[in-house]
């Protein structure tokens, strides 16, 4: 048996592993995107969702009634757009790093968010 320095083996091993994890991630947002529904109806329904960081995230509101909700508002984001009632309003983004992001009515009362992992 050969023998083999260790060291050299591990850093083969790190930069393989490093490959495959950017290899990853450009096929996972080459695979498109995360399509959400939120019922808006006096409240976002529902109201958490999880997705992966780094692929874009579309999500439709479809509004019955939007009581208070007047506007959406991304606090993080910094975005916002009106709803209507029965119409649906799509709004996009690439959540590029893992955390919550809210969305609320404009006075911050009617509350939901999308988990990036
Ligand atoms: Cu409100």
């Amino acid at each position: 048996m050969k023998l083999r320095p260790n060291h050299l083996l591990t850093s083969v091993a790190l930069a393989s592993l490093s490959l495959t994890a950017l290899a990853g991630q450009s096929a996972k947002s080459a695979q498109g995107v995360q399509k959400l529904t939120v019922t808006v109806d006096n409240s976002f329904k529902p109201a958490t969702f999880n997705v992966k960081a780094g692929k874009p995230v579309q999500i439709t509101f479809d509004t019955k009634h939007r009581g208070c909700a007047a506007v959406v508002v991304f606090k993080e984001l910094k975005m916002k757009k009106p709803l209507k009632d029965g119409t649906k309003t799509i709004v996009t983004f690439t959540p590029k790093k893992a955390g919550a992001y809210n969305f609320a009515c404009g006075m911050n009362m009617m509350k939901g968010k999308v988990v990036a992992k």
